[in-house]
Parts: structure tokens; sequence; C-alpha cells
């Protein structure tokens, strides 16, 4: 199986700062606080589209960073919000967190979302800030910077068809001639030492993917040969397709061998539809067995990888097998959620270190983010934000002393009780 592998990183929108300004009038001396809040910053969202193929697109274009909200302004101005951003993936892309690889989404339905970088929030402007303790505040927020993320994105080249067969069945011989693919044939075992997956065109509109798996012997589900490693890239191919050739041995005890070993590796195995066919139909020998083994297989086929004999026939079958799997996998199939959401929102987490502390969490972060330092009122107001959070008290409890160094958010503060 092919795996298309990227990484990009994607950062939602910036929020707008908020505004600080006063209403001026005449005869008026000092007006009440009107400065405007800031627009939030756009969401950045993954979008799986039946339209794309491969995430070729995203290789030329790793970083992505959402609209961000416009700032506040006086006389009560708010800012605009940052439009959302798309960026579209082919079905079947996985998201993984590209530190830690944990799967954060499985984008399988047209259409279906995934949200990777929260636009942030707007900065409040001074108005909002008003209260009978302060009437005329002098500062705003900041507005909060997006959601990062850095992501791993796999797209699984999923089969229709896997072939599977003892070695030198002529399973490479039969895909090279019928697809684009290109792989290695010899007449001894296990020439094939890696998946090879080919795209058959039936005509303009009908396309199969098939994919050869090295061959498979007695015991492979135990780990013999090199088959065992490769039954698990069957596992998701919807039609198995037997090859057998019946000059090799007898071709009873070879079907059962190919049946057992894929049951052992899985039971999922038993409701897939398979196909059986004998190959080589240009050699005489397999032609005369041939007449007695479709008595006993009576679905099977003959086919010609050299010859072509029977081959197009074959694939006629394979798309009716297919269409038919499709049609009863749509009944059965839950509808996935539409979209799925990244969050990290503990109230805060706080780890130890050499000097201090590092803290975490949605809540205190953006509070830090969105303050001025610069603005003696706005670091009060953060002061009181961080209080109710019962930043403090946590801290406390954990033996935090005055002038230990506190990390928020990648700013560091003093520790002050
Ligand atoms: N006469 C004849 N020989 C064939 C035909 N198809 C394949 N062969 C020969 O059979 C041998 C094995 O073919 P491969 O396609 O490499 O077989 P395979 O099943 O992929 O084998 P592994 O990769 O080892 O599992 C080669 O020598 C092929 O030329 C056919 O239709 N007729
Ligand atoms: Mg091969």
């Amino acid at each position: 199986m092919f795996i298309d592998r990227v990484r990009i990183k994607v950062t939602g929108g910036a929020g707008g700062n908020g505004c600080t300004s006063f209403l001026r009038e005449k005869f008026v001396a000092q007006g009440g606080p009107n400065g405007g809040n800031g627009g939030d910053g756009g969401d950045v969202y993954i979008v799986a589209s039946s339209r794309l193929g491969t995430l070729q697109d995203l290789r030329y274009h790793p970083e992505w960073r959402g609209n961000r909200g416009t700032h506040g302004m006086g006389s009560a101005m708010h800012g605009k919000c940052g439009e959302d951003l798309e960026i579209p993936v082919p079905m079947g892309t996985v998201i993984k967190d590209r530190h830690t690889e944990e799967i954060l989404c499985d984008l399988v339905e047209d259409g279906q979302r995934f949200l990777a970088g929260h636009g942030g929030k707007g900065g409040g402007g001074n108005a909002r800030f008003a209260s009978g303790k302060n009437r005329v505040p002098k500062f705003h927020e900041m507005g909060e910077p997006g959601q990062e993320l850095e992501l791993q994105l796999e797209l699984k080249l999923m089969a229709d068809i896997g072939i599977v067969g003892l070695p030198n069945a002529g399973k490479s011989t039969f895909l090279s001639r019928v697809s684009n693919a290109t792989p290695k044939i010899a007449d001894y075992p296990f020439t094939t030492l890696t998946p090879n997956l080919g795209v058959v065109s039936l005509d303009e509109y009908r396309t199969l993917v098939i994919a050869d798996i090295p061959g498979i012997i007695e015991g492979a589900a135990q780990g013999k040969g090199l088959g065992h490693d490769f039954l698990r890239h069957i596992e998701r191919t919807k039609v198995l397709l037997f090859f057998i050739d019946p000059l090799f041995q007898d071709p009873r005890e070879t079907y059962d061998i190919l049946l057992n070993e894929l049951l052992e590796h899985s039971d999922e195995f038993k409701e897939r539809p398979k196909v059986l066919v004998f190959t080589k139909a240009d050699i005489t020998e397999n032609k005369e067995q041939f007449e007695e083994l479709s008595q006993e297989f009576v679905d099977s086929r003959l086919i010609s990888s050299a010859t072509g004999e029977g081959v197009s026939d074959l694939l006629q079958l394979l798309w009716e097998t297919l269409e038919a799997y499709n049609r009863k996998l749509e009944g059965q199939e839950p509808e996935p959620e539409p979209t799925v959401e990244y969050t990290y929102d503990a109230p805060f987490t706080i780890t130890e270190t050499e000097d201090g502390f590092i803290v975490d969490g949605k809540k205190v972060v953006r509070a830090v983010r969105m303050t001025n330092f610069d603005n003696e009122e706005g670091l009060h107001h953060l002061d009181i934000v961080l209080e109710k959070s019962g930043l403090y008290k946590a801290l406390q409890r954990m033996g935090a002393e005055e002038g230990d160094t506190i990390v928020i958010g990648g700013v560091e503060m003093e520790y002050r009780k």
C-alpha cells in the first residue's frame, strides 16, 4: 500500500486588538470609555474532498495561517471577524499530531471537517472593562494569537482488490498487464518483496485499484515467508482475488492454504467477497486441468496474462463484485461526525521547574496572551483574571515562593504573594 505523507503547520487567525478611547464631545470635559473590541480570528479547517486524490499540493504549501480579525476602534466600533479558511485534502486522510503521533481525526466522508486551528479571540476594548470600581479604564486587551498545530497528514491509498496467491502464481505479471504498475517479474519465488499498487482503467469512468502483495505460504499468519507482514495491507481491500497456478501443486490444497492463512490472520476475511482464478491458461496442462476444476469451483475463472485470454472478462467480474459489495456496505456504515474538534480544555496544568513553574491551560494562557504588558491597568486586569481562575491558590499549594519564575504561554513573570 502506498502512503502519501506530508507535514503541515496550521495557525488559527489572530484576534484583533481592542481599543482604548474615550467619548469626546463639545462641552463634555471627559467622556466615558468607548474603545471597541477586536474581531475574532478566523478558524482553519481541514476538509475532505472527493475531488482530490493525493496530498501532493500540500507539499508545496506546508504553512497555513487563518485570517486575522481587525482591530477595534473608537466610537465603540468593533473589529470584523476573520473569515474561516479551508484546507482541502483527499478522502481517507488521517490527521496526526506531528510530535505525539496521536491520531486526531480520520477524514472518511466527502465534506467532513476537522477544526485544526482555532482563531484567537478578539481583545476587549476599554469600554468593556468599565465598572463601578473603574469608570474610566485606560487599557484594552490584545487580540489572542490563533492556536498553532503541527500536523502530519497521511493518506493510505486503499486498493479495491487484493491479489493473494503462492509465490510464482503470476500475480505481478497480471498486474503489469492490466495496469500502469511495473512490478518485478521472475520465475523464482518471492520476486515481489513489497506491495505494488496498480490503477486499472476499464473505461473513462470506471477504475479499479489492485494491490499485489508478496506470495503467501503455509504458516504465513505465524510469520513464515514474507506474506505475513503484508496480510494487513489487504485487510483494507474490498475484494480478494485468489491466484492459483494449477500446475504447481494440487489446486484444492493451495486454495485451502491461502484461505486458512487469511482467516488465521483475521476473521474479517470471511465476509469479504472472493474471486478464484486459475492462471497461465496458455499452458496446455493447465487448460486441461481447468475443465475438471471448473466443475468443482463453479465460479472460478481461467486466464493467461501472457496471451490476455480471459483477462477483460475477469476485470468485468471484479468490477461487478466490487460494486455489489459497495452497495452492501453503504447500507451498514454509520454517518460520521461532521466536524471533529481538537480541544485542550483542562483548566490549567502546572509543571514544576528548577526556578519556578510552567503553567498551561486555555483560559490562563489566553488571558496572558491578550495582555498589553506596557499598560499598568492592563496588568492589574490580568492579575484579577488569574486570581479568579484559582491559579494563585494552586501555585501557593505547590509551594511557590516570592521571586519564583512563572511561565504562562511563553511569557515569564515573577511570583509575588
Ligand atoms: N506461461 C505463462 N507464464 C506466466 C504467466 N503469468 C506469469 N507467468 C510466469 O510465472 C512466473 C512468476 O510470475 P510472477 O508474476 O513474478 O509471479 P508472482 O505471483 O508475482 O510471484 P511472487 O512475487 O514471487 O509471489 C514468471 O516467470 C512469469 O513469467 C502466464 O500467464 N503464462
Ligand atoms: Mg510478484
